[in-house]
């Protein structure tokens, strides 16, 4: 089918909503460094294993290989996610919407928040590297710096008698701490997804006229199939066309990285297909 010029015709559309709702993956953060997973220059095709002590890119943030050898993910968190606290020109266009009604992201580099947006406008699906919980006494703690080191958990345990009873009749009580390991609050492979998901899509599933989902593959279920959860027009923001989850399709598609769709109308576009839009 032959294609037209048009100009921008994504921010019309945003400023035509009156509860815009975006779902978003880490394409929205590569343009700032960030690697995401399944790019072709992602973080499955360009982590260094034995640097990192892992057998497959997965392991990385699988729960049971966190559990067993958590080094890695301390000097790759070290590595890779300290270095950013200035989000994307899309996070900054998502900051000054009027119109923004909820943000469901999977990134947990918590730069929608460092942008600026509110955080009650946040559902951070797979969590956020905001807290630790001790996977021993399960204490909650702010996460403490990346320093490569893994993070030990301090809570004292409760006082413990030590030394013969018979030597005097004074104990000696020695503190110990606990030392569990402090797993950053975010979702790794098998686990669920945190439970605010499901009660904030509740609230959230009628009241919204526009979906917008960027920068991801929707490979990651059960994150994938929250698409489906909203009424309302579905649009995809990405490199690479993704399909839609289940039956539906999608209203309109932009091929194009996402810092891309956010510039100011009067931006020349190709239509491809009706609904179909290429960047330049
Ligand atoms: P993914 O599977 O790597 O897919 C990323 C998608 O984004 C691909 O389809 C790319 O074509 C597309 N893409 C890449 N760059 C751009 C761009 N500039 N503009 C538009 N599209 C682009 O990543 P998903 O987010 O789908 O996978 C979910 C995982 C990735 C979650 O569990 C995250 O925690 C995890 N992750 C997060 C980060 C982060 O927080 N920044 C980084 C790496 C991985």
């Amino acid at each position: 089918m032959a294609s037209a010029e048009v100009s921008n015709p994504y921010l019309p559309l945003l400023r035509s909503s009156s509860s815009a709702i975006f779902l978003l993956g880490a394409g929205i953060s590569t343009s700032i460094g960030i690697p995401d997973f399944r790019s072709k220059d992602g973080l499955y095709a360009s982590l260094k294993l034995e640097e990192y002590g892992l057998n497959a890119p997965e392991d990385l943030f699988d729960y049971e290989h966190f559990c067993a050898s958590p080094a890695g993910f301390f000097k790759w968190s070290l590595d890779s996610l300290t270095l950013q606290t200035t989000g994307s020109k899309f996070h900054r266009f998502l900051s000054t919407l009027k119109n923004l009604h909820r943000i469901y992201t999977q990134n947990i580099d918590g730069l929608e928040s460092s942008s600026g947006v509110p955080d009650s406008k946040i559902v951070h699906c797979h969590g956020s590297l905001q807290n630790s919980t001790c996977q021993t006494c399960n204490h909650k703690y702010p996460t403490p710096s990346f320093t490569g080191k893994v993070p030990l958990c301090p809570v004292p345990t409760s006082p413990l008698v030590v030394g013969p009873r018979t030597s005097s009749r004074v104990k000696k009580k020695q503190k110990l701490t606990c030392e569990g390991i402090l797993k950053p609050d975010i979702t790794f492979f098998g686990e669920p997804l945190q439970s605010v998901v499901s009660k904030t899509i509740g609230k959230d599933r009628l009241k919204s006229d526009l979906i917008t989902v960027v920068g991801t593959s929707l490979k990651v279920e059960p994150f994938s199939k929250i698409v489906n959860c909203f009424e309302g027009k579905k649009v995809l923001v990405n490199r690479d066309y993704v399909g839609f989850p289940g039956e539906g399709r999608w209203d309109c598609v932009f091929l194009c990285d996402s810092d891309e769709v956010v510039e100011e109308e009067g931006t020349t576009w190709r239509e491809v297909v009706k609904g179909v839009f290429l960047g330049r």
